[in-house]
């Protein structure tokens, strides 16, 4: 006999989780007892249940296992819906434990009591309520096959904390290996008929390829058949940026020509991605719901193929069988006007990804700092970005090569940063993590970076200052030219707040400072904090 707390947690560590996040609450102390038997588990305290949720969202997505967090109940729980709503948004396998009140007093509107089923019932793959120490057990091993299965996402446990320590019987549920659904013989025939013939293919590549081989397999099937590779939404490390058939990535601010020149496309090809919302345009590249292309679409959900898009080829099977089945039989040599197409993509994207020179009399432009930062970033640089506008440099021109990873939330949620710099930094300690964040965001999570110094981690923080919510700002600018209410912030002093936090701080004025600064940065062996005093202006469309 065990408790149920230690038979729940048994089969979370049989399953591979080796951490957990959280903020404790006294509804789930059973629990928080038990993990000191588990020396396998690193347990990582934070100071805001939203600041461990994004890093149990980070955890979640450099594993591909469910990252886990506890939390209280009520209070805490509403603090760690954000990261509920962005594992969803992002597709990753997370799950959100709750001690809940004890069970007597369920749906008697009991302190701090809320129905969880309710709460997190549309951005929650599944939620459930222990009301038996028996069947904790069973709920962890179905919690992680719920998120890591189909497309990946949150699942919540609540958990009454007067079931917690009984005891219970152990039983070993330990998730076996499935073998993933390869594509059929005909639809690999018909997938390589329609990419023989195709004049104007299109790749676009989703989050599915974010598994170990996923990404050299891509580029295989890409080189193999030359057809040029556009990324999804903020996937562009799933690609190699600077290979000639890179041709950018489907995000926020696609130029015209470049959108003008995906309609043209003849064929897409869509591997791994949703087709969400920002993806497609706001549906409307390729045209919902019938595209002009024809449209191959593959997603080992059969909840995804078809429910938006018709496609002519809807494939539920596994992205990363399908491009390595799916190689020409013989060597494929492109026409003349297939190899036309594809370096006229990769000229625009050159265009686009091209530096710009800014110059402005408010500050820094942040460009020049994220263009030091390409020039001197090792190989294997991990870049963790928060929501805002100094982060566009980031998306538009710092162009990722394996093994460089690109962590950022395709929830934009802001806050996000910081604690995903923790959690990368704890995954791949043999990395540098660069986490850049503006001044908005910073306030929202920047308390978690007291982990780095707690834990020693090399992490350079970049934080723009300009003063402003500016990515809020700009759309105010276009909507009201000139009427800026409630996004300008009075800020704190950013160094002393870091150097009290017991970082190495200094601090970008003018541009001759940001090379020494950003190497200081990068060569030190703990954590290092920068900020920036960031042009407002050049973000600004009134003043482009
Ligand atoms: C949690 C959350 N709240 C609000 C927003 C809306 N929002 C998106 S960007 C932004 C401003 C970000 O400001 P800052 O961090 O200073 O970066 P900047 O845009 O100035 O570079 C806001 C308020 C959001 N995406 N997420």
């Amino acid at each position: 006999m065990s408790t149920a707390a230690h038979a729940f947690l048994s089969v979370l560590a049989d399953n591979g989780i080796d951490r957990i996040f959280q903020v404790p609450g006294e509804s789930y102390i059973g629990l928080l007892d038990a993990v000191a038997d588990f020396p396998s588990i690193d347990l990582v305290t934070c100071r805001h249940e939203a600041g461990a949720g994004f890093m149990a969202c980070a955890d979640g997505r450099l594993t591909r296992r469910p990252g886990v967090l506890m939390v209280s109940r009520g209070p805490g729980a509403s603090n760690a819906s954000i990261a509920v709503h962005t594992a969803q948004q992002d597709a990753i396998p997370l799950i959100l434990v709750i001690g809940q009140i004890p069970k007597k007093d369920l749906r008697r509107e009991a302190f701090q009591e809320i129905d969880y089923q309710s709460m997190f019932g549309s951005i929650a793959k599944w939620v459930a309520e222990a009301t038996d120490p028996a069947q904790l057990p069973e709920l962890a091993f179905k919690a992680i096959r719920m998120a890591t299965t189909g497309t990946p996402g949150p699942v919540v446990l609540a958990i009454p904390e007067d079931v917690q320590q009984q005891a219970v019987s152990q039983v070993h549920w330990v998730a076996q290996a499935h073998e993933r659904l390869p594509a059929g013989p005909s639809s690999l025939a018909r997938l390589r008929q329609l990419l023989s013939q195709a004049e104007r293919p299109l790749v676009i590549a989703g989050g599915a390829f974010d598994v170990e081989g996923g990404r050299e397999a891509l580029q295989a099937f890409a080189q193999a058949w030359q057809v040029p590779v556009c990324v999804a939404f903020r996937r562009h490390d799933i690609f190699p940026n600077s290979h000639p058939l890179f041709v950018g990535d489907l995000g926020l601010a696609n130029p015209h020509d470049q959108l003008q020149q995906f309609h043209s496309s003849d064929l897409i090809v869509a591997l791994g991605t949703r087709l969400d919302d920002v993806t497609t345009q706001n549906y409307a590249f390729p045209v919902l719901p019938k595209p002009a292309q024809t449209l191959v679409h593959c997603y080992p959900d059969p909840r995804v193929v078809g429910l938006h898009y018709a496609a002519d080829l809807g494939l539920t099977c596994d992205p990363v069988s399908l491009v390595r089945d799916g190689l020409p039989t013989e060597p494929f040599h492109p026409s003349a006007a297939r190899k036309a197409w594809a370096t006229g993509l990769r000229q625009i994207h050159e265009k686009i990804a091209h530096w710009p020179e800014r110059r402005s009399d408010d500050g820094v432009p942040f460009s020049e700092v994220v263009r030091c930062l390409k020039r001197v970033a090792p190989a294997d640089v991990r870049i963790c970005l928060d929501a805002g506008t100094f982060a566009a440099p980031t998306y538009r021109h710092f162009g990722f090569d394996f093994p460089q990873r690109l962590m950022a939330p395709l929830s934009g949620a802001m806050g996000y940063g910081t604690p995903a710099a923790i959690a990368t930094a704890l995954r791949q300690p043999e990395s540098k993590v660069v986490c850049m964040v503006g001044d908005g965001g910073f306030m929202m999570t920047g308390n978690e970076m007291i982990a780095a110094i707690e834990r020693k981690l090399p992490i350079l923080f970049i934080l723009s200052n300009n003063a402003s919510y500016a990515s809020i700002r700009i759309h105010q600018d276009r909507a009201y030219p000139g009427r800026h209410p409630g996004t300008d912030l009075f800020n704190p002093d950013f160094l002393a707040i870091a150097r009290g936090f017991g970082m190495t701080a200094e601090r970008i004025e003018h541009e001759e400072q940001i090379a020494a600064a950003i190497e200081r940065g990068m060569q030190a062996s703990g954590p290092y904090f920068i900020e920036v005093m960031s042009s407002l202006k050049v973000t600004l469309p009134s003043a482009a």
